[in-house]
């Protein structure tokens, strides 16, 4: 494998964060990428931006870890209330208690971060007990340097066109969950996007995939976020966080996709 570079994209709006991309591409293709991290970041749903920070760091082809996407199940609801009793459901399916999964989506509910709005990252919760254990909870921790290789993404797209499901929020979505779901301290993860336009989230395990549910909260509302729930010892924390921030994840390989 060719080196390859992580770009990173972040735009805010007075502190308060607007919009966050990653990719891990080939040097020819940095320019292209670069540009279209600037226009998303400049005509978000989320309002205009005061400023944008694109960060580029080269990855030597032996820090590079190799992944697979997990398979895709659609669920359907009549509406976000329904479809929050079946995160829920999916959640304990996963191996969280249902009092950690509901204090994780009533934070969510509520806006995680100080003041009721959006985290930047991801509350890390514990399975068993809904402890947040994230050092910042404005920040969070932000699962970082994850892409699909130009192979896996073409299947990607080629797979669920035929479902409509070829958006972006799709596919960013699943690369995330592929590197998340990929640490053996993480149960599951539960997400819903901080877009006021966009009212679809996920709940992805290891073992169950990424179960897509079409509506997870009412349409308008920009507060959504990430939850990771993990099961390991304090001491393993560290070095989690690390792994999800830090190393490089490359998806060659592509799962299924269930109606
Ligand atoms: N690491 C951790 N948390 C993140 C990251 C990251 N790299 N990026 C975003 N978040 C958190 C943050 O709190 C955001 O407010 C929240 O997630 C939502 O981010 O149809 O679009 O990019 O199958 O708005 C899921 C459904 C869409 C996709 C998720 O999230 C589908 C989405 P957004
Ligand atoms: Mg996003
Ligand atoms: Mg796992
Ligand atoms: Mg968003």
């Amino acid at each position: 494998m060719r080196q390859l570079n992580s770009i990173r994209m972040r735009a805010e709006r007075d502190y308060m964060h607007i919009s966050g991309a990653e990719r891990l591409v080939p040097t020819d293709q940095l320019g292209d990428v670069a540009v279209a991290m600037l226009q998303r970041a400049l005509q978000h749903p989320r309002g205009p931006v005061s400023k944008i920070k694109l960060q580029v760091d080269a990855v030597n082809a032996q820090d590079i870890d190799i992944g697979r996407l997990p398979n895709l199940y659609s669920n359907t609801v009549m509406d976000w209330q329904e479809g929050r009793k079946l995160a829920l459901k999916l959640l304990v399916t996963a191996g969280v208690t249902a009092n950690s999964a509901e204090k994780a989506m009533q934070a969510l509910a509520d806006g995680a971060a100080p003041g009721g709005q959006s985290m930047r990252g991801a509350m890390l919760v514990d399975a068993d007990s809904g402890q947040r254990l994230e050092k910042d909870f404005s920040r969070g921790v932000r699962a970082s340097r994850m892409d699909l290789s130009v192979a896996a993404r073409k299947e990607l797209i080629e797979k669920l066109k035929p479902h409509g499901l070829e958006n972006q929020h799709v596919v960013e979505a699943m690369t995330l969950a592929a590197k998340v779901v990929a640490a053996p301290e993480i149960v599951a993860e539960l997400c819903w996007s901080d877009d006021p336009d966009y009212q679809a989230g996920y709940v992805a395990s290891a073992k169950d995939g990424y179960q897509r549910i079409n509506l997870l909260k009412p349409f308008g509302e920009e507060r959504g976020g990430r939850a990771f729930f993990v099961r390991c010892g304090r001491e393993q924390l560290a070095s989690l966080v690390d792994w999800l921030e830090q190393r490089a994840f490359l998806i060659e390989t592509v799962g299924d996709i269930y109606p």
